[in-house]
């Protein structure tokens, strides 16, 4: 490796040119794509880095999600399929911010202190988004990983769940699948084919849905998996465009707004699904008799998943430790169903997937879902060994082989490197064809308490200081004792507040029994905050 090669290629080719301060937050480095050469140069070099401090394949994302087109961004995947280990985001924050002439200073010293040999050969795979900004910017990375003399296999345009899984296909010689696009589609399409079987327990049942591709790069996969699935499911795809990705489409702006695309074509009771822009996010919607909007989101679907899990594994007579993560934003009617209905233990953890994650790793079977939509299943070894075992065995009775192999087939279906929007989906319709729900009876499992949720513009979101998985405020001194006042006048009352780790604002969620006092617990939480945090204006 030739240090002076890193920070002259680095220099003259990829220079800095923004002197605001970037920062690798829960999902990367996410800003202006005008800003984010020489980032993605640099991140080039920390992924060879990386794979040398692994010794092992590491996976690079471009993309920004369901942010508008104008932004990008970039983040590392670690080799099985995580995202990138949390001491790694301080490096990668000092090696974006640092001066040209201070790159190879600042990569030997990371060299050094992660006791990195340097003679360990570093590969990474590349993905991309279909943003105008995106072919770029992989350039930018593959200088720097060239530049470092580490070798990369690019996919192209992929989506970021797909990304994760070659990664730990590439990383495990295999064995989770082939590291191969057609591979990815082979695994989930022949596993939802031989889950299906025959017809569903009840007509009604359809097996159509409405898909919003967010105008990204989901609507190139769901195309795929609607031609494998042909005769099984019918996928009508809407926003395929390359352009006005994300806007007034997709996942995140159907779960803020409430209210489906324009574009999309919704008919009465009919289910519609919007993913998000690199569809790592799935929600699930429909429009009723009285053109009411409902929303099935991500804590839906831990539930309907959760149910059918607890059910096969029941009728399979295995005793395996199912369980489910969450976070403070998941609604409080569904948390109750999960403990009380279901009798599932829950556990809840601070907003990000790579907290979700860990914590679901701890159960033989880990259900974990955002209510923002992402989120998947994670299973032990032992546990899929189990399942397997039980469906082959001649000391399980038919019932017990049907309903473990059911399993096995379910755990092909699920992308578990990620939360992944069509692999979700395709699980999702699994269900409900094995019940026989359409989508009233599947909302029909429990009533959502009415909520709420607005952003606090303050002069440094730095001040607030959370615990208990975000669920109480430490600092400013004094503010979680008002938002205790606050919500112990209404019924079921809950509220909390974070600093947003994507947007410069402090987030407030509120909800409580009735529709009606909803907006005014988080209007008084967000006065709250404002006094006490150092609010400017709120948007
Ligand atoms: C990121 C996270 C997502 C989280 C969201 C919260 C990953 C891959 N993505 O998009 O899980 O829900 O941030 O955003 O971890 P916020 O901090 O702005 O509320
Ligand atoms: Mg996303």
């Amino acid at each position: 490796m030739d240090f002076s090669v890193i920070e002259n290629v680095g220099k003259t080719q990829h220079p800095k040119t923004y002197d605001g301060h970037i920062q690798y937050g829960t999902a990367g480095f996410r800003t202006r794509a005008t800003i984010l050469d020489h980032v993605l140069y640099r991140m080039g070099v920390l992924a060879v880095l990386r794979s040398k401090a692994k010794n092992a394949v590491i996976g690079l994302m471009i993309t920004a999600s369901h942010n508008p087109e104008c932004d990008n961004g970039v983040k590392l995947v670690d080799p099985a399929g995580e995202m990138l280990e949390a001491s790694w985001e301080k490096i990668a924050t000092e090696l974006a911010n640092v001066n040209d002439s201070d790159i190879s200073s600042t990569v030997q010293r990371i060299i050094s202190e992660q006791n990195i040999s340097i003679n360990t050969p570093a590969s990474v795979i590349i993905g991309r988004d279909t943003r105008t900004s995106s072919a770029a910017l992989a350039n930018s990375s593959i200088a720097g990983i060239t530049a470092a003399n580490g070798t990369f296999k690019n996919f192209g345009v992929i989506t970021t769940p797909q990304l994760h899984y070659l990664v730990v296909c590439t990383n495990t010689n295999g064995s989770y699948g082939d590291a191969t696009l057609e591979g990815y589609y082979r695994k989930l399409s022949n596993a939802f084919k031989s889950i299906r079987g025959g017809s569903p327990s009840s007509d009604k049942y359809v097996p159509s849905v409405k898909l919003d591709a967010a105008n990204g790069v989901g609507a190139i996969a769901a195309r795929e998996f609607k031609k494998q699935l042909e005769g099984f499911l019918n996928i009508e795809i809407y926003n395929v465009a390359n352009e006005n990705l994300n806007h007034e489409c997709g996942a995140d702006y159907v779960k803020v707004q409430q209210v489906p695309p324009a574009t999309v074509p919704v008919e009465i009771n009919c289910r519609c699904v919007s993913i998000d822009g690199d569809a790592d996010r799935v929600v699930y919607y429909y429009v009723d008799e009285k053109a009411k909007f409902h929303l099935l989101d991500g804590d839906r679907i831990a539930t309907l998943v959760a149910g059918y899990f607890k059910e096969l594994l029941n009728k399979s007579g295995l005793n395996l430790k199912l369980g489910l993560v969450q976070t403070a934003y998941a609604n409080g009617g569904s948390t109750h169903y999960i403990e009380n209905v279901l009798k599932i233990p829950v556990a809840c953890v601070p907003t990000g997937v790579k907290h979700l994650h860990h914590k679901a790793l701890e159960f033989d079977i880990g259900i974990y879902f955002e209510a923002n939509g992402h989120g998947t299943v994670v299973f032990k070894d032992s546990a899929i060994e189990a399942i397997r075992e039980t469906s082959a065995s001649s000391d399980s009775s038919t019932a017990q082989k049907d309903a473990a192999s059911k399993l096995a087939s379910a755990i092909e279906v699920i992308n578990q490197t990620v939360g992944d929007a069509l692999s979700d989906m395709l699980l999702v319709e699994t269900i409900l064809h094995a019940n026989g729900w359409d989508v009233l009876a599947w909302e029909s499992s429990y009533n959502d308490l009415p909520n709420k949720q607005v952003k606090v513009k303050v002069e440094d979101r730095n001040v607030i200081s959370t615990t208990d998985a975000e669920r109480k405020c430490v600092k400013p001194v004094g503010l979680q004792e008002e938002i205790d006042k606050i919500v112990s006048r209404y019924p079921k009352g809950r509220s909390f507040i974070r600093a947003s780790g994507t947007e410069d604002v402090v987030r407030v969620y509120a909800e409580c029994e009735n529709s009606t006092d909803v907006e005014k617990i988080a209007q008084d939480v967000a006065s709250a905050v404002r006094r006490l945090a150092g609010g400017v204006s709120l948007s």
